[in-house]
This record gives C-alpha cells, structure tokens and sequence, in this order.
C-alpha cells in the first residue's frame, strides 16, 4: 500500500504514539492479546455449533455463517463493513418464513448455525495492519472449517474478503478448487490505487496464490484493457452480460469442481442489475436479474465447500431494506445449496 494510501485508509493516532517512543513491543504485545481473544471467541463458537449439529447427526455438510464486517479495501465507498448484521436481520425477517425455495428449512442447525463475526474493526483501531488482519481472517475460516461437517458462508464486507477466505479454504483442503464469481467486475487489477488487498484486486491475488483452478466470472459488464488482459493472463473464463442471453443455457447448467477440492462460490450483490439490487457502492446498469443467479446457484452441480456474499451497501439501500432482503435471500439460498 502506498504511503498516501496508509493515512487515508490507517488509523492515525498509532503513527503518533511512535513518535512519542511509545515502545513498539507494548503495541505488539497487546495487538497479540486482542487478536487471540478474537479467535478464542470464533474457536469456541464453531465448536459448540459443531458439537450440536454432530449431536443431532444425519449432516454430511452444514452451512455456518462468519461475518466480515470490513469495508476500508473498498475504491469508493465503505459501508459493506455494517452489511453482515443488516444480512442476519433480514435472514429472519418475519416478512417470510424459514423454508428455502428448494424446501430446506434454516432454523434446523443441521442446515444453518452462525459464529459471529470477526471483530476486523476492533482489530484495527489496535493498528493492526492488512498483512495481518488477512490472517486473522483466513485462521477464521479454517476455526470454521476444523469443526466437520460446518462449512463457512461468509457475509461481507468488501470484495477484498475473497482472497483470505479462499485461501483459507484452498490451504485447509491441500488444494485448489473451481470458483464461481458472479460480478459486474473481473476484480482482478494487479494493484489498484496502490493497494495490492483493494476489493478490485482480490481475484488477482486468489490466482497468484494457485488456489483456484478454474475461475468463471460472471455478469461482468464495467471491464478495463487491464481486467481483461489480466483476465487472459490467469486463464480465467469470463462472461459478459453482453453475451448472457446466448451464454445462459450454458450458465444455468453448470458442472464444477470434479478432481479438485471442490466449488467456492462468490456473489457481489452488484452482479444483479440494480433495478433488483440498489444497495450497492457501485450502480452498474445491465446486469442480472435475481432470477438468472438464482438459476445458476440452484442448477450448478458441484461440491459446494465455501462461499461468499460480499459488496452489500446497507448505506446506499432503500429505506425499507430492499438490498439487505436481496442478500439474505442469496445467502439463504446458497446456504440451503451447500448443506447436504
Ligand atoms: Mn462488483
């Protein structure tokens, strides 16, 4: 990260206390005791919802969510960072019931439990630093993935997410596995605006890493020379919205993750068109309709072993929380797809 981008996006006072010879083994020391309580909290929590779902038996996967409440790797606007609690809010919103559209029900713990969220924001008013905080993210999602047969659904957050939760998920399982990314953008500059973690590089660092095999991008319509030269680059198979209506069988029909780990699976609530999902920090017109993700998700066939929903703006949302409903039902629907 640039210097310039350290105090637009870092904490201030931190530079401060160096100055004033604060000792940096002090900072560190306590950095440490903060990150292990965070990670106790999480550890302790996936294991009690493991130990209930293997109590109650029958599950071979089991959805559990993990909060990332991180927004300041977002280029434009950060709101994503209060999404995952407007997302549980509206996952139990009286409004509508607990059966999914595939007739799971989420109030069984065998199909959905939760651990709470990483605390990102607590982490970094200690001065935590990006290098860091990734870690802290990735160790989560394995906290997660130690407790068979949980599987994390991971609620955004910025995009930037995408990259310590894949390779988490790669690392954990020994290997790569097929990523299916629904976006209006490839998200794969080498660096934007000087930082190598920004939510439009993720799928860069993702590919760098080897942790996927296959990359499939999909609604993609606000693309730069970069996006796709870099798109060639990593092999990645991108699918415009301008060609969906001849791409869409093929879509809504997809086969992933034979002689790899398995699928992951990653939705920026902006891949819809905004007339279905306003409550995003990027209005891109001409993108998916709910019902075309839905088709996809519902008919991928594939061991589903991870996924995202990232890039909900409750910020930018309608006033009765339209978008937030939008991105309950994406994770409600996902949820239902990776417990079995
Ligand atoms: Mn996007």
């Amino acid at each position: 990260m640039s210097s310039s981008g350290v105090v637009r996006r870092g904490i201030h006072y931190l530079q401060k206390l160096k100055a004033a010879n604060i000792p940096s083994d002090l900072i560190e020391k306590g950095q440490n005791r903060v990150i292990d309580a965070s990670l106790t909290l999480i550890r302790e929590r996936a294991k009690l919802k493991g130990e209930l779902v293997r109590a109650l038996g029958g599950a071979l996967a089991s959805t559990s969510l993990l909060g990332v409440p991180l927004g300041h790797n977002s280029s434009f606007l950060q709101g994503p960072a209060f999404a995952p609690p407007r997302i549980r809010e509206a996952i139990w919103c009286g409004s509508t019931n607990s059966a999914t559209e595939e007739g799971k029900e989420l109030n069984d713990p065998r199909v959905l439990t939760d651990v709470g969220d990483v605390p990102v924001q607590e982490i970094r008013d200690c001065g935590v630093d990006d290098d860091r905080l990734m870690s802290v993210i990735s160790e989560s999602v394995k906290l997660v993935m130690e407790e068979d047969p949980l599987r994390p659904l991971v609620l955004g957050g910025d995009h930037s997410i995408s990259f310590p939760v894949v390779r988490a998920v790669s690392e954990k399982l020994g290997g790569p596995v097929d990523i299916l990314h629904l976006d209006a953008h490839p998200d794969i500059y080498d660096c934007f605006e000087g930082n190598k973690y920004s939510h439009a590089s993720s799928f860069a660092r993702i590919m760098e890493g080897g942790y996927a095999r296959r990359l499939l991008q999909v609604g993609i319509r606000s693309i730069t020379t970069e996006g796709r030269e870099q798109g060639k680059r990593f092999g990645v198979e991108q699918y415009e919205m301008r060609t969906f209506s001849k791409d869409s069988h093929f879509l809504e029909n997809l086969k992933l993750g034979e002689g790899v780990k398995g699928v992951y699976i990653s939705v920026d609530v902006d891949c819809l068109d905004p007339a279905f999902a306003p409550g995003v920090s990027h209005i891109e017109p001409g993108g998916l309709s709910f019902r075309d993700v839905l088709n996809i998700l519902h008919n991928l066939e594939g061991n589903l072993v991870a996924a995202d929903v990232v890039e909900f703006n409750p910020q930018r949302d309608t006033v009765d929380g339209m978008t937030a409903m939008v991105a309950a039902k994406l994770v409600r629907e996902l949820a239902a797809k990776m417990s079995k």
